[in-house]
């Protein structure tokens, strides 16, 4: 059976990569930090199958140790500071997690066990101020956030020791994905719970920031399938996942407004606050090299998407309210 390691498991990505792990037969560790985490309960709850093991990306000793522990035959490294906003604030923090954290693991790797295969959760945050579109592997990196330029130097970290050590180590370049699963911050999320709260009269308005933002995004659970792909070649390589659509944040507000019979101009409201210092205006991926050698697609296209996170909010947000949702008169 083999094993495998993931960082970021109480993430949104952990849990869709660990339940398919498991569907393919591995034994499934996953890495929690701190002491009391309280995602740890959400986590054994969603995948009770897998085990837990403590670490931090910030801590070189504590992953070595869980590779020690462990023995994995495939390390699958998603943990970081990943909300943008974030990343502005704390700067340096992020470069500490995002950044140099994946050198960590990689050093972990390489003193306990260089056969072991590494992936690494890179974005097409990268690519920030692309000069061209769609983007893939050839596109130069133009980071724009804190956040970004982590996520390059964990690219160039994951090549290197791919050059230097012959580490089986691959870099995801993946787009926007998103589920019901994602974080309540993210724009899609939370344009899906402030939709359906709204169409309980739980709430009335929506503060966003730049509604022209244009993204590609897919379904969380098609791109952990590319994850696990990537690291069954015989090769190690990089790879550039998304769907190859791009849609405005203004798009997700209509679709998903529209979706529960509301119209978003009547509760979105712009907010200074929800801007960033420097903005990612538009990303698109192009996929063709994932879909050649990996033989990855896409499921799920944008219209559905929307669906199934506004559906998923409702349907959470009726059973958190009990029989009160049924008296609670909607728009
Ligand atoms: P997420 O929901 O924000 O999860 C991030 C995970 O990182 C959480 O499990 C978090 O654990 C963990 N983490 C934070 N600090 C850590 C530390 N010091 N040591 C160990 N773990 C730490 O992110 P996601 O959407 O699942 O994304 C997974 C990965 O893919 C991230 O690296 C992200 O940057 C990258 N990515 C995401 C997208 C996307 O659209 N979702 C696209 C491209 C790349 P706690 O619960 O302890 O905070
Ligand atoms: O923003 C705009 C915002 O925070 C998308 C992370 O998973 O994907 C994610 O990064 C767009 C931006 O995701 C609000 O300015 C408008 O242009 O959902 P987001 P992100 O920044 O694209 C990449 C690939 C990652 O790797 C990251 O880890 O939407 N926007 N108004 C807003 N965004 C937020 N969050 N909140 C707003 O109110």
């Amino acid at each position: 059976m083999k094993k495998a390691l993931v960082t970021g498991i109480t993430g949104q990505d952990g849990v869709y990569l660990a339940e398919h792990l498991l569907s393919q037969g591995y034994d499934v560790f996953g890495m929690i930090r701190g002491q009391n985490n309280p995602r740890r309960a959400t986590v054994e709850q969603a995948i009770p199958q897998a085990h837990i093991i403590d670490g931090d990306l910030l801590d070189q000793g504590s992953l070595i140790a869980a590779i020690s522990k462990t023995q994995p035959d495939e390390v699958y490294n998603l943990g970081a500071i990943s909300f943008v906003p974030l990343s502005f604030k704390q700067p340096e923090l992020t470069g500490e997690v995002t950044g140099l954290g994946v050198t960590r693991m990689l050093e972990a790797i390489r003193i306990v066990n260089s056969k072991i295969r590494f992936y690494q959760a890179s974005s097409s945050e990268m690519f920030g101020a692309a000069k061209t579109s769609p983007q893939n592997e050839a596109t130069p990196f133009h980071p724009r956030s804190p956040y970004g330029v982590a996520k390059v130097y964990g690219y160039y970290i994951t090549l290197n020791y791919r050059e230097a050590y012959g580490i089986f180590a691959c870099n995801g370049i993946l787009f926007n994905h998103e589920s019901p699963r994602r974080g309540l911050d993210f724009v899609t999320r939370k344009i899906s719970r402030a939709a359906a709260r709204i169409k309980l009269g739980l709430e009335k308005k929506l503060k966003l920031g730049n509604l022209e933002a244009r993204r590609d995004w897919g379904f969380a659970g098609d791109y952990v399938r590319a994850m696990h792909l990537m690291l069954q070649q015989p090769q190690p390589d990089d790879y550039v996942i998304g769907t190859g659509e791009s849609h405005t944040v203004r798009d997700f507000c209509n679709a998903a407004f529209r979706h529960l019979g509301l119209d978003w101009r009547e509760h979105v409201v712009q907010d200074q606050e929800f801007t960033r210092p420097s903005e990612v205006d538009t990303l698109c991926g192009d996929s063709s090299k994932a879909r050649r050698i990996l033989g990855w697609e896409p499921s799920v296209r944008f219209p559905d998407l929307v669906r199934m996170m506004v559906e998923a909010d409702l349907a959470d947000l009726k059973h958190e309210m009990g029989p009160r949702a049924a008296s609670r008169p909607s728009r």
